[in-house]
């Protein structure tokens, strides 16, 4: 499975650095939402779930975690512990977040609105309905 990154432009300079983040630009599709997960301990794994339409981008503003990406038929991990990365996570993506340090603020653009309704929260159902909607 090809990881996706995106590596945002710095604006730096002398006061320090500034990245800009802008719908289908940098960021591939439309900002519906922006949300940021922060204060999660080191031993705490979190995430469990795919979405069936929603599709993200997640950066690490600060600090670092990994995350655990699963098409169904194969596993990467990688780590975020840049501000000027972002990790793209498509629909049908199985995703689970750990190893997240002290400091870390995990925010993720996405191209919806939160619905619950987008969510697969069991593997074994997420197996099951990306075999049926080849
Ligand atoms: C994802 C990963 C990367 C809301 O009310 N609105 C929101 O926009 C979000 C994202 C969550 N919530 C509520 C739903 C739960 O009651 O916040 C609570 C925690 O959400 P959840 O358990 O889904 O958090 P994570 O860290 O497991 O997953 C989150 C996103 O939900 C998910 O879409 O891809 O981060």
């Amino acid at each position: 499975m090809p990881i996706k990154l995106i590596n945002f432009e710095i604006k730096g300079d002398e006061r320090g650095k500034l990245i800009a983040l802008e719908e289908n630009k940098n960021i591939p599709f439309e900002i519906k939402r922006v949300y940021y997960i922060y204060g999660t301990e080191s031993g705490v794994r979190r995430g469990f779930h795919s979405h069936k339409k929603i599709e993200q981008v997640l950066i690490c503003t600060s600090g670092s975690c990994k995350i655990l990406l699963d098409d169904g038929h194969s596993k990467e991990n990688i780590e975020l512990n840049s501000p000027h990365q972002g990790l793209i996570i498509t629909k049908d993506i199985w995703h689970e977040m750990y190893d997240f340090s002290p400091n870390c603020v995990l925010t993720v653009l996405a191209n919806q609105h939160y619905d619950e309704s987008d969510y697969i929260r069991n593997y074994a159902d997420f197996l099951a309905y990306i075999s049926q909607n080849k």
